[in-house]
């Protein structure tokens, strides 16, 4: 039987959550110390690499699909689809200088070094700016470059500031913003692509899920109509027994949870509760 290969990454940040998205998509496997493994309800090859490797390896074909960094796919210039963006692995690639460097524009960086790991994508940002800094291809720990004295400047991923401030350094330009994709391979054939579009729906499923809430509210007719116009989709509305109120059951965005909740009150709404979505099929 057909199999589709997916590549996730052996370890790091990205191995956790890519793990979670395949079990909430209803996709078992056994995890060991094995490089690669067979999904026990669902006709999957789990390929485990290093992420650096996954975009060469879809693009040959080797593995159908792949999670990884969107950066990785266009620091490698793979020429491979992004399916999906998955919500987790959020960083920006970032330039950063020592605290005491005075910057006020990016002509500051000329002719300065600049250590990265992303050189592809830091040369042509340059390029675009018109500015010639001199870049430093390293492959980790780039943010001790300057306190070493190898470099002027650091280009390097950040997620929540910290590294860049125990280093003494700033951020003063975003060239990129990142987040973990689902990428696939351009030439898949049928009968693997039949799979593989199986898997984008559950994926897109337990996406949605993730980002909505269910509510339900109880509330009088009187402001019904307001209520309504603030729930998007098409809410349920549901008589109860022998009184002029009425149950209202919705999706809501998880983002405008907290202020729609807030106007739903001040419109009369009562008993409001909110639940998790387990999965979300439309
Ligand atoms: O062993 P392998 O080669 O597979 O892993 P790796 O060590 O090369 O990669 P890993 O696990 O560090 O990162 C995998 C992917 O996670 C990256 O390609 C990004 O897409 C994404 N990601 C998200 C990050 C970060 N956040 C991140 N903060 N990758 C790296 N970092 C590093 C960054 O390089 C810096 O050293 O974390 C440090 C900064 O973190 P903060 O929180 O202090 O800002
Ligand atoms: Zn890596």
């Amino acid at each position: 039987m057909e199999c589709l290969k997916i590549a996730l990454q052996k370890s790091g940040r990205l191995y956790t959550d890519s793990i979670e998205l395949l079990k909430d998509c209803g996709i078992e496997m056994n995890l060991g110390k094995q490089l690669n493994t067979k999904s026990l309800n669902f006709p999957m090859e789990i390929l485990f690499l290093r992420d650096d490797d996954i975009p060469k390896y879809i693009e040959d074909g080797v593995a159908d699909v792949g999670i990884v960094g969107k950066n990785l796919i266009l620091e490698k210039k793979k020429n491979i689809n992004i399916i999906e963006y998955l919500g987790f692995g959020r960083c920006r690639l970032s330039i950063a200088v020592p605290e005491n460097f005075h910057y006020t524009r990016l002509d500051d960086l000329d002719e300065k070094r600049i250590a990265t790991s992303h050189p592809t994508l830091l040369s042509a940002f340059l390029k675009k700016s018109q500015i010639k800094a001199h870049i430093h291809h390293i492959s980790g720990s780039v943010e001790i470059a300057p306190n070493i004295g190898i470099s002027d400047a650091v280009c390097d991923l950040v997620s929540s500031g910290e590294t860049l401030f125990i280093n003494n350094l700033k951020e003063i330009e975003t060239i990129l913003e990142s987040e973990a994709v689902l990428t696939s391979y351009p030439h898949m054939k049928s009968s693997k692509k039949s799979i593989a579009e199986i898997l984008y729906c559950r994926i897109q499923a337990v996406k949605r899920a993730r980002t909505n809430k269910y509510l339900i509210l109880n509330a009088t007719n009187d402001n019904l109509e307001e209520i309504l116009s603030c729930l998007s989709g098409s809410p349920t509305v549901l008589p109860l027994n022998n009184t002029k109120w009425i149950a209202v059951h919705a999706i809501i965005e998880e983002r405008y949870l907290w202020n729609k909740i807030e106007k739903l009150k001040r419109l009369g709404a009562k008993d409001l509760l909110v639940l998790p979505i387990k999965k979300m099929m439309i």
